[in-house]
């Protein structure tokens, strides 16, 4: 892919770097994505799911698609383009990723900071009581309860539900001082995650989107690649790390 010289040097150069994550990052581990053809929606409403209607509605229906989704997760690892975000945040002076994703993929490949918008299938908590419940219930099949008589639910945002506050907060300001801002493998469809890219713009980030296709945001950003984030990524901040070595010896 050819990337612009103006976005490798920006990214040099960059004192303060932001990224948002979808779950376009996490398809080359084997996650399937939302809306894609393979996605997990393909036939269903997310709301018909991923809602708190949906749970008090059919607890143990809602609740086998998270074991499903935790099976499914349960052999996958980190692919390049975690990696290299991780090489990213220890070298950028003020670095910030902001995910959709509640696969853990970006904490597994090594990210010290990951500000988890949606929150991570692998915890649960109650319902009710809101009590963080460390056991995984691998074997249950059917919903379960905490002590108190709440049910047991994945730690995760459903929709209709209000991010978690801290990460929402650090996710804007990080993207209202960001020099360069990158949307990578997300849709730019759930909100309020998908407002960040354009917060970015609207504080004069250069931004820059990495994703398979065009999406909401295109039209709006500085530059698009389209094509996978396993290898556009690692290609990209190859050169970027190369303009910084030459940088330091100029
Ligand atoms: C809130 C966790 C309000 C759970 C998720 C109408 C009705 C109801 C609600 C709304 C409505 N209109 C607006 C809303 C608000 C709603 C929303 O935005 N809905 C959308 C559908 C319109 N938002 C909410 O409800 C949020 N809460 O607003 O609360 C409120 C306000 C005040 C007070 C009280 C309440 C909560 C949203 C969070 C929902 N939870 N996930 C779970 O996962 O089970 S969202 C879910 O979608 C995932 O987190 C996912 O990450 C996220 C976004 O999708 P993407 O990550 O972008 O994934 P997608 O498949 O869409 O795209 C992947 C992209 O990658 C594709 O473009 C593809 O081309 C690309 N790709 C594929 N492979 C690759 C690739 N790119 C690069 N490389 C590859 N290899
Ligand atoms: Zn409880």
């Amino acid at each position: 892919m050819q990337f612009s010289s103006e976005l490798i040097e920006r990214l040099a150069k960059a004192k303060s770097v932001a990224v948002l994550t979808g779950a376009g990052i996490s398809a080359e581990s084997g996650v399937p994505t939302f809306r894609g053809e393979d996605g997990l929606w393909k036939n269903l409403k997310p709301e018909e799911l991923a809602s708190m209607d949906a749970f008090l509605k059919n607890p143990d229906l809602v609740w086998q698609w998270y074991q499903f989704r935790r099976d499914l997760m349960r052999d996958i690892t980190p692919n390049a383009a975690h990696y290299v975000l991780a090489d990213m945040e220890a070298k950028v002076e003020d670095f910030t990723l902001s995910t959709q994703n509640i696969d853990g993929l970006h904490i597994r490949a090594g990210s010290q900071h990951v500000l988890e918008l949606h929150g991570n299938i692998s915890r649960n908590r109650c319902n009710s009581c809101g009590k963080l419940i460390e056991h995984s219930f691998e074997e249950e099949k059917k919903a379960v309860h905490c002590e108190c008589g709440g049910f047991v639910r994945p730690d995760v945002v459903w929709f209709g539900e209000t991010l978690p506050a801290k990460p929402l907060y650090d996710s804007f300001a990080a993207a209202e001082r960001a020099d360069v801002y990158l949307s990578i493998g997300t849709s730019a469809v759930v909100q309020p995650a998908a407002s960040l890219p354009l917060e970015a713009k609207n504080y004069n980030a250069y931004v820059v989107e990495i994703n398979l296709e065009p999406t909401e945001i295109s039209s709006l950003v500085d530059e698009q690649y389209h094509g996978p984030a396993g290898s556009l990524l690692p290609e990209l901040y190859k050169l970027v790390e190369e303009e910084r070595e030459l940088g330091k010896n100029h």
